[in-house]
């Protein structure tokens, strides 16, 4: 009888335990009014409406690089982080696969399609995240990636002798020598200033950061080449997630979703007014976008880097790219 008791005072206080209110720490690589800040306070509106819990958002710079934060969320210090494959393509290098050129469609329904319906997304990838400690929650896409220089190029070896800024991702950088250029990978915090010393000539991100980021004081071309979809993930802490009660877990799942359903037409909206915010602020840049004919050699340039991908992934690698191009081939119908 006192047995009993006792098993269920346990039981009971166990379930109080994980059905208390928490703080959940999520950080992300953008400030609260870019498109993961607005992906992370749909997240937390949700938590906070259907649950006591709350979410505190750390923006970039509080808690240090992309890299650092990682570390901070393996370690269980952060419940959920934000970190885009071209920063996590050194801890999963199949990450990378989101950053080969001219994978993407540019047709923006299909690419909805995909990040909704993909199977290397929902089934594939989180067990490679997994093997990190992480429990992948979403993907999805933050616009088509420009490319900003200080001179106008058409061809790849107009970029000879070029420092192009990339994310620290050896996929990336192998990309940027195939486009002719001089691959340099930097960490965010560098890249505004070695831009304005003229350490490096440009750079490559979506269209509402160049805005966001003021990179456009710093460049005088903005080109379109039509190679990549800006990817980005967001992960839960695995010890933290698996430890949750089940109502927790359906709980982070559907703000996941919500926040997913949401970002997916926001960050599309904010594409034009970025554009226009730039034109209106620096009369003088100039907008390229290059011709099917012009993108013929980086689309050439290509072929080599999906070789190197496959080179530096093996067969798991292979492996998720094939189930990617057919999940994009089903997306495109
Ligand atoms: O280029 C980068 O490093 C940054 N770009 C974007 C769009 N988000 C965060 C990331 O750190």
């Amino acid at each position: 009888m006192k047995n009993k008791f006792i098993k269920g005072l346990l039981v009971s206080s166990i379930i109080a335990i994980s059905t208390q209110a928490a703080t959940w720490k999520y950080a992300i690589e953008e400030s609260i009014t870019d498109v993961q800040g607005v992906y992370a306070t749909k997240f937390k509106e949700y938590i906070e409406k259907n649950s006591d819990h709350k979410i505190k958002i750390y923006p970039y710079g509080t808690l240090g690089e992309s890299v650092d934060v990682m570390e901070q969320a393996q370690a269980g210090i952060l419940e959920f982080v934000d970190q885009s494959p071209g920063f996590t393509g050194t801890l999963i290098p199949e990450a990378q696969a989101f950053l080969l050129p001219y994978v993407f469609p540019e047709n923006s329904k299909a690419i909805d399609n995909f990040f909704k319906n993909s199977k290397a997304i929902n089934e594939m990838f989180p067990k490679l995240y997994a093997k990190q400690g992480l429990e992948l929650l979403k993907m999805f896409p933050e616009g088509a990636v420009s490319i900003t220089t200080q001179e106008p190029f058409t061809k790849p070896e107009d970029l000879n002798g070029k420092k192009i800024r990339v994310m620290t991702s050896p996929l990336l950088v192998e990309t940027y020598k195939e486009f002719g250029a001089v691959p340099t990978p930097l960490a965010w915090g560098e890249v505004y200033g070695s831009l304005q010393t003229k350490i490096i000539d440009g750079q490559e991100n979506p269209m509402f950061w160049i805005e966001s980021a003021k990179l456009y004081e710093v460049s005088e071309v903005i080109t379109d080449i039509g190679h990549n979809i800006f990817t980005t993930a967001v992960m839960a802490n695995k010890r933290f997630f698996d430890s949750l009660s089940k109502e927790n877990k359906k709980l982070v799942k559907n703000a996941s979703e919500h926040a997913f359903n949401y970002i997916l037409d926001y960050q599309k909206s904010i594409i034009k007014k970025a554009k226009e915010k730039i034109k209106k602020d620096k009369p003088s840049i100039k907008f390229v976008t290059l011709t099917d004919e012009q993108r013929e050699p980086f689309r050439k340039g290509a072929q080599n880097v999906y070789k190197k991908f496959v080179e530096l992934t093996g067969k798991s690698g292979e492996k998720i790219l094939n189930q990617m191009l057919e999940d994009l081939k089903e997306a495109s119908k």
